[in-house]
C-alpha cells in the first residue's frame, strides 16, 4: 500500500486530519486500531472552541453540529456556596464555545471520510513507523484483510494521530526528545445520566471536599464529574453515594437543586500534563494526544488536537503548492506556541478547583482568593475568558 500521508488514529485528529487533506486535494490513508462502534462511542470532550467549530463547518463537519450543538456564552463558577457567571461575549468581542460531543464530531468525520474521502481501515493496528528520517517513512500494521496478518504502508509523510498510549511517539529517538510531565494525586469519576442538566450552562465547583462538573451532552443527557483519588475505581461508587456527593459539592446559598436521574455510564480517568518535543522527527509529524495531554479542567484536549492537524494540513498544502518547506519545518514551534498556552490554561484551572490531598488552610484561602479576583477583576475575568473560549491556530 502506498499513500502520501500516513495517519495513525481515527481519534478526532486522525479523522480531520484526513478530512482537511481531501478538501486540498491530498490522499491519505488512516489507520485505526478500535472497530467503528468502539471509537464512535468512546465517551470524551464535550467543549468545541469557536475556532475548532469553524474548522469543522469549512471542512464541510458542520451541518449535524450546527443543527444539535448548544451554544454557550458562559460558565458558572461555584465557591464558598457562591455562583458568579462569567460571561465571554461580553469580555470577549463576542466569543462563545460549543457543547457538541466528541463522539458526534467523530461520527460526523467517519461518515463523510467513508463517503468520500480515502481509505479508512478499522482494526488496522499500526506496529512502528519505520525510517522517519528518511524520504520515504513506512507504517508497519497488522489487520485481517491483509496476507499474513500483516502489511506495510509506503508513505511521504506519517503523521501519528494515536494518541498518548500509541506507537508513533516510539520512533522518536529519546536522545532527540525533551518531554515535560506532571501527574495529579486524584482523578475524576465521569458519569452520564438520562436527566436534563440542572444549568443552563456548565459548573465548575471548588469545594473543601474536592472538584465537581457540570456539564451535558444534549437537552435530557447530564455528564458530571466528581475529583476522587487517584487509583479510584468508578465500581466503588454507587449511584447514590455519586448524587449525594455532587450535590454536596454542588450546594448554593440559594434555591438551585441538582436534578437526579438513572446513570448508564461510570468510568474514571487520571489527570495528567505531559508534553512531548520536538512535535516532529523527520517526516513524522505528531498531532493531538500523541504529542501531548492536559487535565480535562480547561476542556482543551481536542481544541489542540485540531489546532494541530489544521497547522499540518496548512503546512503540507504550502508544501505542495510552492515547493516551500518552510511552513512544515515550523510546524513544531508553531503548535508547540499554543500548546503550552493551554498547558497554562489547564494547569491553573486544575490547580484553581482541584483539592489536592494534604492541601493545608492556606492553601484553601489562596485558591478562594484567587476566585474572588476572578469574580472581582474584569481583567482576571477576561483572562479566563479568553483562554476557554481559545487561542489563535497558527499562522
Ligand atoms: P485520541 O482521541 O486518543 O485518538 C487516538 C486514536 O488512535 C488509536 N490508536 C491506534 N490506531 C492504530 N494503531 C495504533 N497502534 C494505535 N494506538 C492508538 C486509538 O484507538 C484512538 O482511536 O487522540 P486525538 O485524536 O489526539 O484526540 C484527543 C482527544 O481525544 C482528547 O484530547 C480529548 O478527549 C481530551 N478531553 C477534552 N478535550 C476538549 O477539548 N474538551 C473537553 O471538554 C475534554 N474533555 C477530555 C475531556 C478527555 C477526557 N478523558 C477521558 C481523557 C474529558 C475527559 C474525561
Ligand atoms: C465534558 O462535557 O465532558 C467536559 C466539559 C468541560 C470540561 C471537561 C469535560 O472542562
Amino acid at each position: 500500500m502506498r499513500t502520501t500521508v500516513g495517519i495513525i488514529g481515527a481519534g478526532p485528529a486522525g479523522l480531520l486530519l484526513a478530512r482537511l487533506l481531501h478538501v486540498a486535494g491530498i490522499d491519505s490513508v488512516v489507520l485505526e486500531s478500535r472497530d467503528r462502534a468502539y471509537v464512535e462511542r468512546r465517551q470524551r470532550a464535550g467543549i468545541l472552541e469557536q475556532g475548532t467549530a469553524d474548522v469543522l463547518r469549512a471542512a464541510g463537519a458542520g451541518e449535524r453540529m450546527d443543527r444539535e450543538g448548544l451554544r454557550h456564552d458562559g460558565i458558572e463558577l461555584r465557591f464558598d456556596r457562591r455562583r458568579h457567571r462569567v460571561d465571554f461575549p461580553a469580555l470577549t468581542g463576542g466569543r462563545s464555545v460549543l457543547v457538541y460531543a466528541q463522539t458526534e464530531v467523530c461520527k460526523d468525520l467517519i461518515a463523510l471520510q467513508l463517503r468520500e474521502g480515502g481509505p479508512l481501515l478499522f482494526e488496522a493496528e499500526a506496529l512502528a513507523v519505520e525510517g522517519a528520517d528518511t524520504d520515504t517513512p513506512r507504517v508497519r500494521f497488522r489487520h485481517q484483510g491483509c496476507e499474513g496478518g500483516e502489511d506495510v504502508l509506503e508513505c511521504e509523510y506519517v503523521v501519528g494521530c494515536d494518541g498518548f498510549w500509541g506507537v508513533a511517539r516510539k520512533a522518536v529517538p529519546a536522545g532527540l526528545t525533551q518531554t515535560f510531565e506532571r501527574t495529579y494525586p486524584f482523578g475524576w469519576l465521569g458519569i452520564l445520566a438520562d436527566v436534563p442538566p440542572s444549568h443552563d450552562e456548565l459548573v465548575y465547583a471548588r469545594h473543601d471536599r474536592g472538584f465537581a462538573l457540570l456539564s451535558m451532552r444534549s437537552p435530557s443527557v447530564s455528564r458530571l464529574y466528581l475529583q476522587v483519588p487517584d487509583g479510584t475505581d468508578a465500581g466503588e461508587w454507587s449511584d447514590e453515594d455519586i448524587w449525594d456527593e455532587l450535590e454536596r459539592r454542588f450546594e448554593t446559598a440559594d434555591d438551585w437543586r441538582l436534578e437526579r436521574g438513572p446513570i448508564t455510564q461510570k468510568s474514571v480517568t487520571p489527570m495528567r500534563s505531559y508534553v512531548h518535543e520536538p512535535m516532529r522527527h523527520g517526516r513524522l509529524f505528531l498531532a493531538g494526544d500523541a504529542a501531548h495531554i492536559v487535565p480535562p479542567t480547561g476542556a482543551k484536549g481536542l481544541n489542540l488536537a485540531v489546532g494541530d492537524v489544521v497547522t499540518f494540513a496548512r503546512a503540507l498544502s504550502h508544501r505542495k503548492e510552492t515547493g516551500s518547506p518552510e511552513l512544515l519545518d515550523a510546524y513544531s514551534d508553531t503548535c508547540l506556541r499554543r500548546v503550552w498556552q493551554a498547558e497554562r490554561f489547564s494547569y491553573d484551572m486544575t490547580t484553581l478547583l482541584h483539592r489536592a490531598p494534604g492541601a493545608t488552610g492556606f492553601e484553601d484561602r489562596l485558591q478562594l482568593a484567587r476566585l474572588e479576583r476572578i469574580a472581582s477583576s474584569r481583567a482576571a475575568e477576561t483572562d479566563l475568558a479568553e483562554a476557554y473560549t481559545g487561542f489563535p491556530f497558527g499562522r
